[in-house]
Parts: structure tokens; sequence; C-alpha cells
């Protein structure tokens, strides 16, 4: 699915740990370097109001919220965004997105709310053209860097969230094995990014 706009929302998603900030980073510069218009934008943002209590409650496992409430703010945290994202793929910007509502309903369907509920709030954001889901095992996962120090990083729930992602797996996802090293990733990444924005320019 390719949206009505020039610009292209390519989102990469994945467990923590798979890496998937780090390949962001490459493709910009990638796309950087072929002088595309290109952005960047992460989610959540922590830096907005929204985003400093969506970090409180990652960084602090004696918060209460409940799992709506944190839920809604999640979904609220990328709603803010939507302007911006709006104006700049109707400016033709490229725009890589490390994490969207995936990672929103994954994450809450895994702690048991319901499927379809978790799903609503996110209904009506700009719809990505390529969703990239680094696919990385946990025994791999919990060796890099920083493992265990946010509220979701254990086995149990990694492997639960698992399961939801591969109910979100449509036509327009592409499933990478992350264990392999960043390199090889990239060019995979790179690959099917080619593929997408090629494919735009013949429709414009
Ligand atoms: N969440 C998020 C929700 O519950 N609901 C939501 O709506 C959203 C959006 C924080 C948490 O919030 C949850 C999900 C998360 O539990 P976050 O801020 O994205 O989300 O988390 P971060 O800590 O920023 O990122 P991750 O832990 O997910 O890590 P990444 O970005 O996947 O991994 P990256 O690139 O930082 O790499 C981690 C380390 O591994 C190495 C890197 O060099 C780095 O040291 N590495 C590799 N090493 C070898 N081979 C490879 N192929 C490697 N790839 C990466
Ligand atoms: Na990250």
């Amino acid at each position: 699915m390719v949206s009505h706009y020039p610009g292209r929302l390519i989102v990469i998603e994945g467990l923590d740990r798979a890496g998937k900030s780090t390949q962001c980073s490459r493709l910009f510069r990638t796309l950087e370097q072929n002088g595309r218009n290109v952005e960047m934008i992460k989610f959540p943002d922590r830096g907005t109001p929204m985003g400093q209590i969506i970090d409180k409650y990652l960084t602090d496992n004696t918060m209460n919220l409940s799992d709506q409430a944190i839920h809604l703010l999640f979904s609220a945290n990328r709603w803010e965004q939507v302007p911006h994202i709006i104006d700049k793929l109707k400016k033709g910007t490229v725009l890589i997105v490390d994490r969207y509502m995936y990672s929103g309903i994954a994450f809450s369907a895994a702690k048991g709310l319901d499927f379809n509920w978790c799903k609503s709030p996110d209904v009506g954001l700009p719809e990505p053209d390529l969703v990239i889901f680094l696919d990385v095992s946990i025994e791999t996962a919990s060796k890099r860097g920083g493992y265990g120090e946010e509220r979701y990083e254990n086995a149990e729930i990694q492997s639960r969230v698992r399961s939801q992602f591969l109910k979100l797996k449509e036509s327009n996802w592409l499933w990478i094995d992350a264990n392999k090293s960043l390199d090889e990733v990239e060019a995979e990444v790179n690959n099917e990014v080619q593929k997408v924005l090629n494919n735009s320019t013949q429709n414009r």
C-alpha cells in the first residue's frame, strides 16, 4: 500500500534490543547521502510532556498507572506528532519511524488487554508504506547493551509481545532475522526500502 502523499512512511518495529534505533540511523544516513529529503521520528517521543510520563513509567517500576491509561498515553504521544508527520509527507519527506502503533498494540495486548480495544486509539494514524520487523531471539537480545533496565525487558513479556506482533503482520511487512550482523540486517533493510522508493517515484 502506498500513501497518497508524495512522502513515504517507513516504520521499523521489533522486540527490545532488536537493533531498531541503530538501523534507523543507518538508513537515515544512507538516504541522506543519496540526496533524499529524509527525517527520523521515534516513539515513544520522551521529549514531550506526555513522553516524560511515559519515560518515568518505563524506567521506574514503582510507578503505578493502569494498563489502559499508559496505553492511551502511548497512543496520544503518537497523535501529538500527526500534524508534523502529515506536513512532512506532503512535502515529500521520507520519514523513518522507530516504533509505531504496532508496538503500542503488541505490548499492551501482551499484558492481557483486549486486542481490538488496544487497536482502536491508533485508528486513523497515517498508514506506513513499509513496516520492517526486526526479529531477534530473546537470547540474542538479552546479551545486547543495557538489557533489563526498563519495565518490559524480560524474556516472558518479550515472548508474549512477539506473538502479538505476529497477529499484526500484513502484506506491507518485511520480517527480517535480526540475529544476523548489523551489516547484513542493514543490507536487507536498504534493499527493501529502495524498492518502496523506486515504486513511489514511478507513481509520482
Ligand atoms: N512501548 C513502546 C509500548 O509499550 N507502547 C508503545 O506504544 C511504544 C511506542 C521503550 C519501551 O516502550 C514500549 C516498548 C519498549 O519496551 P524504546 O524507547 O523504543 O521503547 O526502547 P529503546 O530502549 O530505545 O530501544 P530498544 O531497547 O527497543 O532497542 P533497539 O532500538 O531495538 O536497539 P538498538 O539499536 O538500540 O541496539 C541495542 C544494542 O544492540 C546492538 C547495538 O549496537 C546496541 O548496543 N545491536 C547489535 N549488535 C550485534 N548485531 C546486531 N545485529 C545488532 N543490532 C543492534
Ligand atoms: Na531504540
